[in-house]
């Protein structure tokens, strides 16, 4: 016996666009959730889609052999600048395969490591602006963490130097692709009819596309010509070719894949850092335990490679943060053949399903009562080993996760150890609560600080 999927009440043609929060759809999404439960599904623009929302539905489907990942509205529109590249490639697609296998190897621990040095550089021009400014100066921290994550990118990947701490606005290359990104978001919730009336902004997205292309192309070139001797991203693209093809990655899909991993490493990253200032100001008790535990192990030394692995609750706030507010909250997948769901719910093959960190990542069967608390200490002591299998998942799943794991949890732990190291943060309005904005991931809104060089004991 097989159960109807619940769906919202819908309107003929609409169906439950109207149910959609536009601007923020992720609370739109939770506040269904919690009305229908584990799995529901709308009826957007004429695209029904399933939403799942428990862990036994992410346990379900986070299965490379009877789901695969399809690329949904939004990363559909970011197409249109790169493509084929590793986050937005559809399954055999040729160039994802190469490309994949080529750069695993770049991305693991080992040399990951090796960018701690440029990771450093980055971080320091953003402790150097906050101790400049001083203790009575309203710090955006989304703002500053963004500019830190996306000159580090930039950095590690290419060995370029965006210099976004050196200018007043954003830099060009910075707002293009800030841009471009928020017209991907808002083309995908448009109704056709509406976008064809839009052509001001199609060209404006257009333009701000070409201008990163030519960007990386031009850096790809000048490298061409000046080799360096270095292993970053851009060398390791350049050089090496696939050991099961014998092929290396055409230029095209090289600088693809290049603002790839400026588009998916960026957000995401500076996301998490914001969310984290946020819990850890909140929570004082928290705030203190960490800071002891970064001075017990550096000791007042700046961070160092191996210091990262000793830091065990800064890792556990880390883990932490993801649950409660994972930054790309949702992926989109497809079973193979059609199926059962959690036993009860008939699917067909290709249709699209979304699951959604945001809620099963709180789901109360796993974390209990206090799923929606900030507490730190359940990720500690082997309990975030023994939990039940995909119930902690920010990172996506499988062939299609993320590759850039092991480079975020670095460049994260790196700077925000050395933020807590040297400042006292507190919140401009000590009432703030957390608020949200999205674009394609999801930020605090209207989060201000300040920070205060900490004095130390003598
Ligand atoms: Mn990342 C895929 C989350 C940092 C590069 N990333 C994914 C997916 C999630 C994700 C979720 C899977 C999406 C899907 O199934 O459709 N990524 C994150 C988070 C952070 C992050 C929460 C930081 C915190 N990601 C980074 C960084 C880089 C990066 C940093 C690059 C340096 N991510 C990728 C790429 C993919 C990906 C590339 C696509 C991998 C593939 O499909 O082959």
């Amino acid at each position: 016996m097989t159960s109807q999927i619940p769906q919202p009440p819908s309107l003929p043609f609409i169906g439950n666009v109207t149910q959609l929060d536009k601007e923020l759809p992720i609370q739109g999404f939770s506040l269904l959730a919690q009305q229908y439960g584990e799995i529901y599904l709308l009826n957007i623009l004429g695209r029904k889609t399933i939403f799942l929302n428990s862990q036994e539905l992410a346990n379900q489907v986070s299965n490379d052999a009877k789901f695969v990942k399809i690329v949904g509205a939004a990363l559909d529109e970011v197409r249109y600048l790169v493509g084929d590249a590793l986050f937005t490639a559809h399954e055999h697609e040729p160039n994802w395969e190469i490309a994949h296998r080529l750069l695993m190897p770049a991305f693991n621990t080992a040399s990951i490591r090796d960018m701690m040095e440029d990771m450093r550089d980055i971080c320091d021009q953003l402790l150097l602006k906050w101790e400049r400014f001083g203790p009575d100066h309203i710090i955006d921290p989304s703002d500053d963490l963004t500019r830190v994550a996306l000159d580090t990118l930039a950095l590690c990947a290419m060995s370029y130097r965006l210099n976004s701490f050196y200018t007043e606005n954003q830099p060009p290359f910075a707002a293009a692709m800030t841009d471009f990104l928020k017209e991907c978001f808002a083309r995908s919730a448009r109704p056709s009819f509406v976008q064809a009336l839009m052509s001001g902004a199609t060209t404006k997205w257009e333009a701000d596309s070409q201008f990163m292309t030519d960007i990386a192309t031009r850096i790809l070139q000048e490298r061409r010509d000046n080799p360096i001797e270095k292993k970053d991203l851009l060398n390791t693209m350049l050089y090496s070719k696939d050991h099961k093809t014998g092929q290396g990655l055409p230029d095209d899909a090289i600088v693809k894949n290049l603002l790839t991993f400026l588009i998916a490493g960026h957000e995401t990253s500076s996301g998490l850092m914001s969310f984290m200032t946020y819990y850890l100001i909140k929570n004082p008790e928290t705030m203190r335990k960490l800071q002891n535990e970064i001075d017990e192990v550096l000791g007042g030394q700046p961070v160092q490679y191996q210091d990262l692995s000793k830091m065990h609750y800064l890792t556990a706030v880390i883990r932490e943060t993801l649950r409660l507010t994972p930054t790309a909250p949702m992926r989109g997948v497809t079973p193979r053949e059609d199926t059962v769901l959690a036993n009860k719910y008939f699917v067909k093959a290709g249709q699209p399903l979304v699951l959604n960190a945001w809620v099963f990542q709180k789901d109360p069967k796993v974390w209990g009562e206090d799923a929606h608390s900030f507490r730190p200490e359940r990720m500690m002591d082997g309990k975030f080993e023994a939990l039940p299998p995909h119930s902690w998942q920010p990172f996506g799943f499988g062939l299609r996760g993320c590759i850039g794991r092991p480079f975020a949890l670095q460049e994260v732990s790196l700077v925000m150890a050395s933020i807590l190291q040297k400042f006292d943060l507190s919140f401009v309005d000590p009432a703030y609560n957390l608020e949200l904005k999205q674009a394609l991931t999801v930020k605090p809104k209207d989060l201000f600080i300040r920070a205060k060089l900490r004095t130390r004991a003598p």
